[in-house]
């Protein structure tokens, strides 16, 4: 049987919009609002209703159940009323006999809107205390510790720093397919990572019960994050129309409607304040993220408490204050992007090492060494490390690539070079596993095996590109003993395993993968019961003859995970991934363009269940954190519109970003006792070593002109594109 891969560049693998369509499909398309932020006095549908090729114009008042969308907090409508809260938010679906006509109708409608004044900046809408959820704050050491520390500091740096925010780019945009069933039920093929949250959104809009409608998702063209929960909204348009009109609805977005229309990783803010003592270690951090989280909450809650979660990243911190804000301002939902605010609130305390490393004349590789956490200490949100490689994946990255004769030959270089200038950073992560939200680490599983031996694994995992039905199909071979050509997958349903949650949290294959594992050692025991030495074939056909029962469901809940919001302590990670990379630039000082050379990286991945896969994960990781943080970059007017909604205006990393040379080897390591047969999980940890790029440009930057010289803060505002770059090699001259 071919792997998806085989498929994929085959051209033979099926997304929502190659479906077969079925007869009388309709196709969908959304007017949304052109302005940021206002009272919306009327809409004008006349116009479009009139298009021949139109059978009908949804708005708010045709929802049969809730408009309301909201995930966590209800504060979306699935079709704006009254006021509209950013530019690109639903007002109408318009539903036609083809997608070209539906665009054509769409265009027709007018909305009058009496405009009010947008906020678009988190520190303004922190000034004006518009918040999606009230603020929260970390403590490690009271307030008198904190200040106790600050004093003993031998060295304090403060500052200020930025990241923007990232459009997601997966290959296959927002898409779905709504099939009405007999009955007034409904299947929606929906490019979703969370196949339940599309169902319950649909049962909520539509005034249906979850057990009318079944969701399936066959892969998806690439998701990280962009579908866990904002996929949501377009299959629910589709399953509204389809619903109503009792024929299939189709709805795909175009490249610019999608990066329009749907949210992007959240851009952050920040105050910071480090102090170290004499040798570099540090005291005491104090930071404030204001987290723009666009107009309404999505996923902002849950993304702003990882962030606090990471804000430390892999360094002993004795005593911390960090606090984070997030911001209500009139731009469209920010959502999950791998690493779910843990890299925005990594790039902070990196930004304050870089700093301090600056001030105290030593690299900034030195003072993170120093500086790394071991096994036994606590964070400041209360979780002791346990097995605990911060250290041993930092020292070996350093050996194995020789980090000192790096750094030699980086200031031999730009001793004698002043036009080209090279710059080094090592960048050392740690990422909490599971999602922080302890009720959604749990998955189920269902596994088949029929009378020929072949087997059928269904579970909650959405395959994204990821790989993780291969893990699946590795774990379910390995622990039936059997070929793993025999097992196949089937497409993720809500029929075959209910209530899942969305695959995310780089714990796809983590929870999924112990279901499979107990629903495949739950058949395996059933067959060890009978004759042992039949060959697999044999031994299913004398099972089934035997009237053994030759399937099982499976259900797994991560254990010893809890965290208290109010105490704001706890364990909230089944266990943490470590690694270290370095990376090395070359800075055209003239031009202000760079290269990255080389990335060399040791991660922690446990005991691989794929190790192909993983490799491709740490390498598209960091190749997507270089892309954040030095070529992407995204941006708004003052008045709250996308100025960079299509691939002309956006720049996208492309091979010529990436580096030069990467090496990934992996950590060598006993089983890791948390995660299935020893894996660790392995999506987001990888793109925080694109912030290695970062600092190794800011680096180089130094080496043609030291900060001192022009003030920091040029260079702690993420991206750092070329254009930065020379306003800061050349500025203020
Ligand atoms: N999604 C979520 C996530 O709902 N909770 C999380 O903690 C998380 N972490 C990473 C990525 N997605
Ligand atoms: Mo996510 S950022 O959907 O793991």
């Amino acid at each position: 049987m071919s792997l998806d891969a085989a498929r994929h560049t085959r051209g033979e693998s099926l997304f929502v919009d190659d479906l077969p369509q079925p007869s009388g499909l309709l196709h969908g398309a959304v007017f949304s609002s052109p302005v940021a932020h206002g009272r919306l006095l009327s809409l004008d549908l006349d116009a479009a209703q009139k298009h021949a090729a139109v059978r009908r114009i949804f708005t708010a008042k045709d929802v049969p159940g809730e408009n309301q969308i909201g995930a966590i907090i209800p504060d979306e409508p699935l079709f704006a009323e009254g006021h509209v809260h950013h530019i690109g938010q639903p007002l109408a679906l318009v539903v036609a006999t083809s997608p070209e006509a539906a665009r054509e109708a769409r265009d027709l409608i007018r909305a009058e809107i009496e405009e009010l004044e947008p906020v678009v900046c988190p520190r303004e809408a922190h000034r004006r205390e518009q918040f999606i959820v009230p603020s929260r704050s970390l403590r490690l050491g009271d307030e008198a510790q904190l200040a106790e520390a600050f004093a003993k500091s031998a060295t304090i740096v403060e500052g200020q720093t930025s990241t923007a925010g990232q459009e997601h780019l997966y290959l296959e945009t927002q898409a779905s397919m709504a099939v009405p069933l007999e009955g007034g039920r409904l299947r929606i093929y929906a490019g979703t990572q969370g196949p339940t949250a599309v169902q319950r959104v649909a049962a909520r809009v539509l005034a249906l019960p979850m057990s009318a409608i079944e969701v399936e998702v066959l892969r998806l063209g690439g998701a990280f994050g962009g579908k866990e929960d904002q996929a949501t909204p377009w299959a629910t348009f589709a399953a509204l129309a389809a619903h109503c009109l009792e024929q299939p609805v189709k709805l795909v977005l175009q490249r610019s409607e999608d990066m329009l229309m749907t949210g992007k990783r959240h851009p952050y803010q920040s105050d910071w304040r480090l102090g170290l003592d004499q040798e570099g270690k540090i005291l005491a951090y104090e930071a404030t993220l204001f987290q723009n989280a666009g107009a309404s909450a999505d996923l902002s809650p849950a993304i702003l408490e990882r962030s606090l979660f990471h804000a430390a990243n892999c360094y002993k911190i004795p005593n911390a204050r960090i606090t984070a804000h997030s911001c209500r301002t009139n731009l469209t939902p920010f959502t999950a992007f791998r690493g779910f605010g843990g890299p925005q609130g990594m790039f902070v305390i990196e930004s304050a090492l870089a700093r301090a490393a600056e001030v105290l004349g030593v690299t900034k590789e030195h003072l993170q060494s120093i500086n790394l956490l071991q096994s036994g200490d606590v964070t400041p949100y209360g979780q002791e490390m346990q097995g605990c490689v911060s250290r041993r994946s930092f020292e070996q990255t350093a050996q194995r690539f020789d980090l000192a004769g790096a750094r030699r030959a980086t200031v031999e270089f730009n001793a004698k070079n002043k036009r080209f200038k090279r710059g080094l950073a090592t960048m050392p992560i740690c990422f909490g596993i599971s999602f922080t939200n302890k009720m959604m680490n749990q998955a189920g599983s269902l596994v088949h095996i029929y009378l020929d031996g072949s087997v059928q694994v269904a579970s909650g995992a959405v395959e994204m590109g990821q790989g993780v039905t291969a893990k699946l199909r590795n774990i379910a071979a390995h622990t039936l003993g059997c070929d793993v050509n025999l097992i196949s997958m089937a497409a993720t349903s809500t029929t075959t395993v209910a209530n899942t949650s969305p695959t995310a949290a780089s714990a796809g294959a983590d929870l999924n993968g112990m279901a499979v594992r107990i629903a495949c050692t739950q058949l395996r025991e059933r067959l060890d019961a009978l004759e042992r030495g039949l060959p697999w074939k044999e031994l299913i056909n004398h099972a089934h003859q035997e009237r053994v029962h030759l399937s099982s469901a499976a259900h797994y809940a991560t254990p010893n995970i809890h965290y208290d919001k109010d105490a704001e302590w706890g364990a909230p990670f089944a266990y943490h991934v470590y690694g270290s990379s370095i990376t090395r630039v070359t800075v055209d000082c003239l031009l202000g363009t760079y290269k990255i050379d080389s990335v060399e990286i040791v991660h922690d991945a446990g005991k691989s269940l794929a190790p192909l896969i993983d490799r491709g994960q740490v390498e598209g990781g960091l190749a997507q954190g270089i892309g954040w943080l030095t070529v992407e970059d995204l941006a708004y007017s003052d008045d709250g519109r996308l100025l960079s909604h299509n691939l002309a205006t956006y720049k996208a990393p492309d091979i010529y970003s990436a580096p030069v040379k990467i090496e990934v080897e992996f950590l060598e390591h006993d089983e890791s006792p948390c995660a299935v047969l020893g894996s660790k999980g392995i999506g987001e940890p990888p793109l925080m070593y694109g912030i290695g790029a970062f600092f190794a440009i800011r680096d180089a930057a130094r080496a043609f002109r030291p900060v001192e010289r022009s003030g920091a803060e040029d260079l702690l505002c993420a991206p750092l594109t070329p254009e930065r770059l020379l306003m800061y090699l050349h500025g203020n001259r």
